[in-house]
């Protein structure tokens, strides 16, 4: 029990590291020119030191597991928690992030047009192309193959202009990085003679309000009852893999890539969401805010209803025949 509470120790104390560091700048002048340098640096340094919360936090799950197995009930209420708790640190890492890259005064010579991490003409199609490319660069690795990419725009608002938000592209990235791994993955596994793979289709769409970006892939599909386990922080977990070699690393499949991304999505109103036909293949679509008045920050408040479920330990499941493995799937697979 002692060694499960480390992990999650082990991050509560650098968060009052953290908090004490910020607090002696109360007593500063935030008019002088070297505190406010001297604030950067303390921004930077708290940024380091909760760099690897994600995957202590996911550690500790892992070894949770080890001792208590794992139930609908803890997992749900593992999932409220690790979602408001990972919103917040996107929120507090964007702040930082913001502060240190506006009060660092160089502009970025690569995005010059930048705001801190805000583009305010984030280009949709050229952040997928360049999720792709990486993803493809770590199939190509692993696999030795990958599928084609078939992108295309759709702008009812202004033809001929390629779609373009006020976004953070970093996010963007983030959640088609994930989503192309995962794709890839499938489309592979599920063709492994072939040696057509079908391609990967993305759309991007623009409205008076939306912007939704569908990632097509013809993978095979999960079955419908397992769909919710891929964002299931205490399902989707498992021991890192032992890699003998850096090089080959496996495309997707342990880590809470799926549930972050839709936590990035949610983060400036967005969603991020998964359909799946099993035994043809798999949409995944990015919910955004065309917008920028409408992106505004969802941040997670404690209050009563936060409380009561915390508080409140949940009752039995109120539905006859729980969802579970087919019996005859299960007894199939002792059988091979
Ligand atoms: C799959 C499973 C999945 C998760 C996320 C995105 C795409 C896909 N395709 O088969």
């Amino acid at each position: 029990m002692l060694e499960i509470k480390s992990y999650f120790f082990c991050c509560l104390l650098r968060y009052i590291q953290s908090l004490m560091d910020i607090l002696e700048f109360l007593e500063k002048s935030p008019d002088e020119q070297s505190v406010l340098e001297e604030f950067v640096n303390a921004l930077v340094n708290i940024r380091n030191r909760h760099n690897d919360v994600v995957p202590t936090m996911a550690q500790g799950v892992i070894e949770y597991k080890e001792v208590f197995g794992q139930d609908p009930v803890t997992s749900q209420n593992i999932q409220y928690f690790l979602d408001r708790f990972y919103l917040s640190r996107i929120s507090i890492r964007m702040l930082i992030n913001q502060h240190t890259l506006v009060f660092d005064g160089a502009t970025n010579p690569v995005h010059p047009n930048t705001i801190g991490s805000i583009d305010p003409h984030c280009q949709v199609a050229e952040v997928v192309k360049d999720a792709y490319e990486s993803a493809k660069m770590l199939c190509d690795q692993y696999y030795l193959s990958s599928p084609d990419l078939v992108l295309q725009e759709l702008n009812t608002n202004n033809r001929n202009q390629p779609i373009n938000i006020v976004y953070v592209p970093s996010h963007l990235y983030h959640m088609l990085f994930e989503l192309f791994k995962n794709a890839m993955r499938a489309t592979i596994e599920n063709n492994k003679e072939g040696s057509n793979l079908p391609p990967i289709q993305v759309m991007v769409a623009i409205g008076g309000e939306d912007l939704t970006i569908k990632m097509s892939d013809r993978g095979g599909g999960v079955p419908f009852r397992k769909m919710e386990n891929l964002f299931s922080y205490m399902y989707s977990t498992a021991p890192k893999p032992q890699m003998d070699d850096k090089q080959r690393a496996p495309l997707a499949g342990f880590g809470y890539g799926l549930p972050i991304s839709r936590l990035y999505a949610k983060y400036f109103q967005g969603d991020l969401q998964l359909y799946s036909m099993e035994g043809h293949g798999t949409d995944a679509v990015i919910h955004l805010k065309a917008l920028s008045t409408d992106s505004v920050e969802r941040l997670p408040v404690f209050n009563k209803t936060a409380r009561r479920n915390y508080e409140v330990t949940q009752g039995a499941d109120d539905w006859c025949v729980p969802s579970r493995e087919p019996l005859d799937l299960a007894v199939f697979r002792l059988a091979k």
